[in-house]
């Protein structure tokens, strides 16, 4: 059966992901489309699907079973609401929302139905690499993890567009969501730092250096540029008590010229993910299939959302800011229950 598919922003990661339901993925098809830029919503749209004016109207849809959302940070809650309310599955781009407020109402609205719909965007989880360490870090061979290190370079950011904010309250989500995925723990406090500020982004607050201090006492370090200029670099180690665990780099061709011998840096998330984000949609088709969702959830969002939250408050304080979560909803502790 073909799962279909309504894909709501159709900029860059929207353009990206349409790419992969129609030509990379089996299974699935894109129906519909819709962007406040409506230009920019035909001209992405697949042969056949229909360009709708609003995310409301493509929600509602007949011609759409399940959702995904790619707009920007601010609009992912009301796009939530209406696709829980249609009790439609629905893939939601990180950040699963941008202020703690909205993601208690996205979980309470959730939890209401009664089923997981929504699966957030942390395509880490679904990297080979990422899985193959946080295998060695459950396998117990190295020993409790104590220190996690976690670099988050982008060559560039989009200039206006991405804000002082945003290294905190949409870059960092990543490195908080892998955390407590790899260490399988909460975070329980935020401390930030600002060395001095890179020319490269102009009046950009870049780079941020973050520590994130986990429930169980392990500390994960975080670096977070966003105007590094020369590529997309993302690494991962883990101290733990008998050894280090940490990722590759990444294999990439080795290229030998009058220059030098040098290895190719990813340009951006796009090509550093790539297969990520396919592993990521494969396990989405088939759980939406099923009318539910598997993968992080809206429980996994907020988390990501209180540290982004407490890293901000962390800039204006100076201090080490406390996270504190409400009760987990036995929703997101439970095994996934299909649909009738
Ligand atoms: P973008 O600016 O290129 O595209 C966003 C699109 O959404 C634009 O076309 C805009 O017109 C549209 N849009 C905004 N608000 C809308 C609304 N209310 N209704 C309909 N359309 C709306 O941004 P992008 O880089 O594609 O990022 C989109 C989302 O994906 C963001 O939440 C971003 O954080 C996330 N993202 C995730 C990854 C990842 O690695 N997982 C990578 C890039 C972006
Ligand atoms: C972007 O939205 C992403 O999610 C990328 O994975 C991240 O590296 C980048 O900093 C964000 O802007």
């Amino acid at each position: 059966m073909t799962l279909n598919v309504g894909v709501i922003g159709t900029g860059m990661i929207g353009q990206d992901h349409i790419r992969r339901l129609t030509q990379v993925l089996s299974g699935v098809a894109v129906t519909g489309v819709t962007d406040i830029d409506a230009a920019r919503a035909t001209a992405a749209a697949p042969k056949g699907a229909t360009v709708f004016a609003t995310p409301a109207e493509l929600i509602r849809s007949d011609k759409v079973d399940a959702v995904v959302i790619c707009s920007w940070g601010p609009a992912h809650e009301e796009q939530l609401l209406d696709c829980i309310a249609a009790g439609k599955p629905v893939f939601c781009e990180k950040p699963l929302v941008t202020s703690a407020e909205a993601a208690l109402r996205v979980i309470d609205a959730e939890v209401a139905f009664g089923r997981r719909l929504v699966q957030v965007g942390f395509m880490r989880r679904f990297d080979a690499d990422y899985r193959r360490l946080k295998a060695v870090l459950d396998g117990g061979t190295l020993g409790a993890p104590l220190i996690y290190k976690s670099v988050h370079r982008n060559a560039s950011v989009p200039a206006g567009l991405y804000t002082s904010d945003m290294p905190l309250n949409d870059t960092l989500v990543h490195d908080a969501d892998i955390s407590r995925w790899l260490l399988d723990d909460e975070i329980a406090a935020v401390e930030v730092r600002l060395p001095r500020r890179s020319r490269q982004g102009g009046e950009l607050r870049d780079p941020h250096l973050v520590m994130l201090h986990m429930a169980g006492g392990a500390i994960v370090d975080v670096e977070i540029s966003v105007n590094i200029a020369y590529g997309y670099d993302i690494r991962g180690e883990a101290s733990c008590e008998k050894g280090i665990a940490a990722l590759p780099n990444r294999p990439a061709t080795v290229v030998t010229d009058a220059h030098g011998i040098r290895q190719a840096i990813p340009e951006d998330w796009r090509e550093r993910f790539i297969e990520a984000y396919d592993q990521e949609f494969r396990e989405w088709i088939v759980a939406a299939g099923a009318g539910t969702a598997t993968g992080p959830s809206t429980w996994d969002g907020y988390a990501a959302t209180l540290v982004g939250d407490a890293a901000l408050r962390a800039v204006a304080s100076g201090a080490r800011e406390p996270i504190a979560m409400r009760d987990k909803p036995a929703l997101y502790a439970a095994p996934v229950r299909k649909a009738a």
